[in-house]
């Protein structure tokens, strides 16, 4: 409506121009050029109702893509709560999911503590049972040596028994007695020696080096620990009571080779009877004691 109005203006406005090129003008050319330029512009580029009609359509494709767009955006806006509903189901699996996984991983270390304090007690156990068969090897090994020593003494044992009477040791053609056992109390170098006496004997007589190893080795092995060193000898048949310093054996024979003690004989406080007493070193087994003190004792006779 508005743009036919000004079509008919602008007809108007041509045809005048067209009709006056024999008439004088009535305007000049300055007054034309500016209409036309205010009016319309150059015919070529501004034409207006082409301008219009771009105008319309930017403006429709404006209101188009507004309206698209708000579309979209109100879908989105409707979808909404079920993409929340969604998510929502997802993350209460996903909490699921992760509470599962953090039980087990609660178990798994419970599990794991465990199996490590077993693991540990198995190693005590291990260790324990390494020193224990240690002690066993050892025993068995010790075991295994009383064998062999208590076979080798079996030829001897058997002889002893036809030539010793019970309770008699056979050592090398004699036999010996000792007060190992508890029925045997501790007595005085006389009164040994009258048990001996008793008993067909006379107290031992340790006239050689391999007869001091013998009874060493059988009093070291019979020695009672709770008992002092002073308590644990035994009377043998040697005195010096007739002359301070003259040893002699029961039949009267001096001394040649003694095996004393560092030290002794040192006649601490009278003292004229000797005894042999467990040591390590056999060789220094002898002291000189108070005839009188109670002590064990070895007897020594002939075998049948
Ligand atoms: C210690 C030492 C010996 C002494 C005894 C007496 O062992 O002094 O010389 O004969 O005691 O019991
Ligand atoms: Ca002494």
């Amino acid at each position: 409506m508005e743009a036919s109005v000004f079509d008919s203006a602008y007809n108007k406005l041509i045809s005048q121009e067209d009709l006056s090129v024999d008439e004088p003008p009535r305007h000049s050319n300055q007054e034309k050029q500016q209409v036309s330029l205010s009016m319309v512009g150059p015919a070529s580029t501004w034409d207006p109702k082409r301008v219009l009609e771009i105008t319309l359509a930017v403006l429709a494709a404006v209101l188009l893509a507004v309206d698209i767009g708000l579309g979209v955006y109100y879908n989105h806006l409707t979808d909404e709560p079920r993409k929340v509903e969604s998510i929502n189901r997802e993350l209460a699996t996903l909490h699921k999911t992760y509470n599962a996984a953090s039980q087990r991983r609660h178990e798994s270390q419970k599990r794991l503590a465990e199996e490590t304090r077993q693991q540990q007690i198995t190693k005590w156990q291990l260790e324990h049972q390494t020193i224990r068969s240690k002690d066993y090897k050892k025993q068995a090994d010790k075991i295994q040596l009383d064998i062999a020593v208590l076979k080798s003494h079996l030829p001897m044992l058997n002889e002893g028994c036809r030539r010793c009477s019970p309770g008699w040791t056979l050592i090398n053609s004699a036999c010996y007695f000792f007060s190992f056992s508890d029925r045997y109390s501790r007595r005085s170098w006389q009164e040994a020696r009258q048990f001996c006496n008793k008993h067909g004997s006379d107290l031992v007589v340790v006239d050689t080096s391999e007869k001091q190893m013998i009874i060493n080795q059988l009093i070291n092995h019979h020695q009672d620990p709770s008992m002092s060193i002073t308590q644990s000898g035994f009377w043998i048949g040697l005195r010096d009571v007739e002359e301070e310093g003259v040893w002699r054996w029961l039949k009267g024979t001096r001394l040649i080779e003694g095996y004393w003690n560092d030290g002794e004989p040192n006649n601490s406080g009278n003292e004229n009877c000797a005894a042999t007493y467990p040591r390590d070193n056999p060789f220094k087994g002898w002291n000189d004691a108070p005839c009188s003190y109670n002590l064990k004792w070895i007897c020594e006779m002939p075998a049948n």
